[in-house]
């Protein structure tokens, strides 16, 4: 019998060290950003300083938090979305403010563009009574039910069915509202994904499936997880798709526009990769030994949030007294939001089994 190629062993392990000639691994391959200025996108001048606002402060209140966490002020899980913070921002601005949104555990970016405060964070981080999930949720668990972000979960793919099953609600009640659903590229192999958008082109849901591919799902490269192109996954059911530069926030703010106009027109589904890069580790506790130095150093060289500063100065939409401001303002906010979690108390003992969806008997178990 032949004796089987080193190369044909598929599950070997692959990554640093392999690349040749010094050329640096990539993680994700970015689609060509938008070449429209703001006025051809119909953005505004405040929109821009709104868009670098709400980057910024995703930006400064992960910082901090990290920090807070390496203190000691609070334990568990820290998914940070630093790098990624265009996806959040420029959906959010794509969207009407009714339609839902819902995500995994890297959460916080995604809270803070749909209203959660950052004293309201910073507290649902610290466990605290005030956060925006009481103190009961934590890091995964950012939600904002009344801003339509519904948040939040930790498993890989689990919200997927329920960004689906806001749709079905959307329609059926006539609402006129479309729901998105993002989730890593971790999870574009879960059955929960491939069931969901079966059963969504089936009833024409007005839902986004979106994976933000950050190239990694833990310490594991995209191009190690999973076979083919991740937006060719939309194919097989005959779902329009698109892949889209996520480390430009003009070009996700212009995408999603479209799409989302497009879905709620014609109450179909779409599958969208967005490619951007995430530069904190997986969590918390990660050596990050499956990258180089040199490959996040050249996702950190066109910074979505730099860009945008860049864009603003260059074109003369503000100055640099604008972003001293800016960056001071939101440096206290966040600085206020640590004292106010940590001043804050826990949650009681008795409030333990509120806001819970079974009533009558929480100990399941009996
Ligand atoms: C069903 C399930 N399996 C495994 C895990 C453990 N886990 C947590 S995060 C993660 C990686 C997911 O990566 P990706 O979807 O790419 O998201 P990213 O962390 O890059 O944002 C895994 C395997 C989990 N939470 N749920
Ligand atoms: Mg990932």
């Amino acid at each position: 019998m032949a004796k089987k190629k080193t190369d044909d062993i598929v599950f070997a392990p692959r990554g640093i060290g392999e690349e040749s000639d010094g050329v640096v691994q990539k993680g994700v391959d970015l689609p060509p950003a938008t070449k429209k200025k703001h006025k051809a996108l119909g953005l505004s001048e405040d929109d821009l300083k709104a868009m670098y606002e709400q980057m910024y402060l995703q930006r400064r209140f992960e910082e901090r938090s990290m920090q807070q966490y390496q203190k000691g002020k609070f334990g568990g899980f820290l998914h940070l979305y630093i790098g990624q913070e265009a996806i959040s921002t420029g959906t959010v601005f794509a969207f009407d403010d009714k339609d839902d949104i819902i995500t995994g555990y890297r959460d916080h970016g995604w809270g803070l563009c749909r209203g959660i405060t950052p004293k309201e964070g910073m507290a649902e981080l610290f466990g605290k009574a005030t956060g925006c999930s009481k103190g009961k949720g934590g890091s995964m668990h950012f939600a904002k039910a009344e801003n339509h972000f519904w948040g939040g979960y930790g498993i890989v793919g689990g919200h997927i069915p329920i960004g689906a099953g806001l749709a079905f609600a959307n329609k059926y009640n006539g609402t006129g509202k479309i729901s998105a659903t993002f989730f890593g590229d971790g999870a574009v192999d879960q059955g929960a994904l491939h069931e969901t958008m079966n059963m969504a082109q089936l009833w024409k849901l007005p839902v986004i499936f979106v994976v933000e591919n950050n190239g990694y799902s833990m310490g594991t490269a995209a191009k190690r997880h999973t076979v083919a192109e991740i937006v060719d996954r939309a194919k097989g059911y005959e779902m329009k798709s698109a892949v889209i530069n996520g480390m430009d926030v003009f070009s996700v703010y212009e995408k999603m526009k479209e799409i989302a106009d497009d879905v709620r027109e014609n109450s179909k589904p779409y599958f969208v990769e967005i490619r951007t890069y995430r530069y904190r580790g997986h969590s918390m506790s990660d050596p990050q030994k499956y990258r180089t130095k040199e490959e996040l150093e050249e996702y950190q060289k066109i910074d979505p949030i730099l860009k945008l500063k860049d864009y603003i100065l260059s074109n003369k939409v503000a100055d640099e007294a604008f972003f001293t401001e800016v960056e001071d303002r939101i440096e206290q906010e966040v600085l206020d939001a640590v004292e106010f979690a940590d001043e804050s108390p826990f949650p009681e003992v008795e409030d333990m089994y509120d806001d819970m969806f079974v009533e009558d008997n929480p100990y399941f178990h009996v």
